[in-house]
Parts: structure tokens; C-alpha cells; sequence
């Protein structure tokens, strides 16, 4: 269903001032919407392919369901508002992108890439710098084996960026796209505005929410062990018990990715940076279940094709340059996850007693 034509704006009428958040009905921007309007937030402009309930609708100004990919949303994006920051959250995950690589690369690149012009062309139509908020992740890492994985341990920003999946090579040439937008635009004309865009990323591990289910990642397996116990239903487990890779909760996620937003520029020292709360192993994690869910039945089959996938994702990440920039801080360990935020979550949304 093509968007509506561009509605020009009435001479004299100013463009309301706006923050634009794209694939607002997914997983991330589910809980961003609640914690932005919890801060006070009014002018969220949320867009997303699928629909919005009506109580995601209550939290934005407006709702958008259409494709950022499509000219017209842009250009009336571009008319209706004064955008001055974009959270750019819609993306084909890892293992959906492995079935339709190509479709993969043009949302998640030429999706960023249309964002991220509409970032320049916005700051040099209202004279304001556009923050541009981008979640990348541990996928853009790519281990050669397991005996490499476990050598390599924690690993920082700039090592082992040889991803596997077509995901994870959009997500780091996006990190390229974002570092050139705010540093390098246009580099040759003469009318070239300086740094219109304030690009700033994050790295996240696997996602855990008790809110809303996961959908199409590989590190899935996590939330999908929870809410299967939760509703008392038997879970195959696609990875090995061994696999270990970084997670974190997702309000902490949302919670890292508000507070690198407000953090003063001169703070940072790099535009992307890793985050992580635990790094438990597939059976640490169907033990907790068990423990909080004594009934939950867990096997585990591993898919040999996401395992090798899984395998090459670092066992951990050095988040010390977001500790030292921006004071982030991990909002749970792996028991309080469970303890405070995962049970009774899922528990509530499940009405499991
Ligand atoms: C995925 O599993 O694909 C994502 C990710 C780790 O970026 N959740």
C-alpha cells in the first residue's frame, strides 16, 4: 500500500519539531516508545511496516505504518517535521536475512542509507545537527572456530570484524555509513555543512524481554526458553548447552541507548560502542528456567547451521569504552534478570501463577 503523497506544508506554518523512531513495533521499539513517553517525550513520530496497538499509539504523536524505504514517507517526513533525532531500529535479524540475503542488505542498508540522508537533509533545512541513534550489534564479530572464540574471550570494537552473516555485514557497513555521514559528507562541494549528523551506535548482544517474543534472530533461543516455560510448553533448544554468548535485559538496552543519546558529545571517544549485562551458557540459562519455572521441559537439538552462526559470535565483549565515556553500567546480572525482571514480567503477561 504505497504512503499517502506528500502533504506540502502551509505557507507561514512552521514544521513541528519531532523525534522519529523506525521499526517502532518491534521488540526494541516496544519498550522505547513506553520509556520515551515515561521521560516526558511528546513528539515521538513512530513508524513501523506492521501496526501499532492503541496503546503504542498513546505514546507518539504520530504513527506511521509504511516502509522507510519508500520516497514519499521520506518526503513527507521531510516536510511535516523538524526531525532533530532518529532511532533507527528497523532491521531484518540474522537468521531471517540468511533465508533472503539481498533483501536483507536493502532493508537493513539501503533503509539506514535513506535514513541517514534524511538526517543531512533535515539538519541543512532547519540549521540543527541530527542525533542518529543506531542499534548494531555482536553480530558484526566473526570467530573462525570455537578454539578462537574461547582464545579471543572479551573482545573490544576493533577486533575479529569479519562477520558470517549477511546481517552482520550490514550492521558494520552501516557503522561505516553512520561514522562517514557525521564526519565526512559531501567532503568535496563547496556549500558542504559540517558534521550534520550526530551518529552513535551500540553493539547489543542477544536481547532478553519479558514483553514481547523475538523474532528472527539467532540468539533467540534465550527469551524463547523463558516464554515456552512460561506457558508451560516444551522447548527444543537450537544451539548447543555449551554455546556462550553476551546478553543483556531489554530494559537495559533501552536504558544504555537513552543514556548514549543524552551523554555530551565531547564525552565520547568513538561512535560505537559495546555493551553486554551476562554471557551465560545455553544450559546456565535452561537451569534458571527450571529453577523459576519447575515444570519447564528444555531439550536441545542444535541447528548446525545457527550453531556455526552462534560459534563465531564472541564469548564475551569489552564494554570498558562505555563504561569510561558515557557511565554505563549493567542494569542486571543474570539472577536479578530472572529474579527481578523476567519472571514476574512473563509471569504477568502469560497470567502464569
Ligand atoms: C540476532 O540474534 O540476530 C540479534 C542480534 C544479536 O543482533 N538479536
Amino acid at each position: 500500500m504505497p504512503s499517502p503523497a506528500p502533504t506540502p506544508p502551509d505557507r507561514g506554518l512552521r514544521r513541528s519539531g519531532a523525534t522519529l523512531v523506525t521499526g517502532a513495533g518491534g521488540e526494541v521499539g516496544h519498550g522505547l516508545l513506553g520509556a520515551m513517553h515515561a521521560a516526558g517525550r511528546r513528539n515521538i513520530v513512530a513508524i513501523d511496516l506492521r501496526g501499532f496497538d492503541e496503546g503504542q499509539q498513546a505514546l507518539c504523536r504520530e504513527t506511521i505504518v509504511g516502509d522507510i524505504c519508500e520516497r514519499p514517507l521520506l518526503q513527507r517526513l521531510q516536510s511535516m517535521y523538524e526531525i532533530t533525532e532518529i532511532y533507527h531500529l528497523a532491521a531484518l535479524l540474522s537468521t531471517r536475512t540468511e533465508f533472503t540475503p539481498e533483501a536483507g542488505h536493502e532493508i537493513n542498508v539501503g533503509g539506514t542509507l535513506k535514513l541517514l540522508h534524511l538526517a543531512a537533509a533535515q539538519a541543512r533545512s532547519h540549521g540543527k545537527r541530527v542525533k542518529f541513534m543506531f542499534p548494531s550489534s555482536i553480530a558484526v564479530y566473526g570467530l573462525s572456530d570455537l578454539a578462537a572464540k574461547e582464545r579471543a574471550g572479551a573482545v573490544g570494537e576493533d577486533e575479529f570484524t569479519q562477520p558470517t552473516t549477511m546481517y552482520g555485514c550490514n550492521k558494520l557497513y552501516c557503522e561505516h555509513l553512520g561514522r562517514y555521514y557525521a564526519h565526512h559528507y559531501r567532503q568535496l562541494v563547496q556549500d558542504r555543512m559540517d558534521h550534520t549528523v550526530d551518529f552513535r551506535g551500540i553493539r547489543y548482544p542477544g536481547l532478553i524481554s519479558a514483553e514481547t517474543l523475538p523474532s528472527g534472530g539467532t540468539s533467540d533461543y534465550a527469551a524463547e526458553m523463558v516464554h515456552a516455560a512460561a506457558e508451560g510448553k516444551p522447548y527444543s533448544c537450537f544451539v548447543r548447552p555449551d554455546t556462550r554468548i553476551p546478553f543483556m535485559t531489554m530494559p537495559g538496552a533501552i536504558e544504555a541507548l537513552l543514556v548514549l543519546a543524552a551523554t555530551d558529545e565531547q564525552r565520547l571517544s568513538r561512535c560505537v560502542y559495546n555493551v553486554k549485562s551476562f554471557s551465560p551458557s545455553a544450559a546456565e540459562l535452561a537451569d534458571l528456567v527450571g529453577e523459576f519455572f519447575p515444570g519447564a521441559l528444555i531439550t536441545f537439538e542444535p541447528d548446525p547451521q545457527r550453531q556455526a552462526i552462534m560459534d563465531s559470535w564472541p564469548l564475551d565483549v569489552d564494554d570498558s569504552a562505555a563504561r569510561a565515556d558515557w557511565g554505563y553500567q549493567p542494569r542486571h546480572d543474570l539472577r536479578s534478570a530472572f529474579k527481578e525482571y523476567l519472571v514476574p514480567g512473563i509471569k504477568a503477561r502469560y497470567k502464569t501463577l
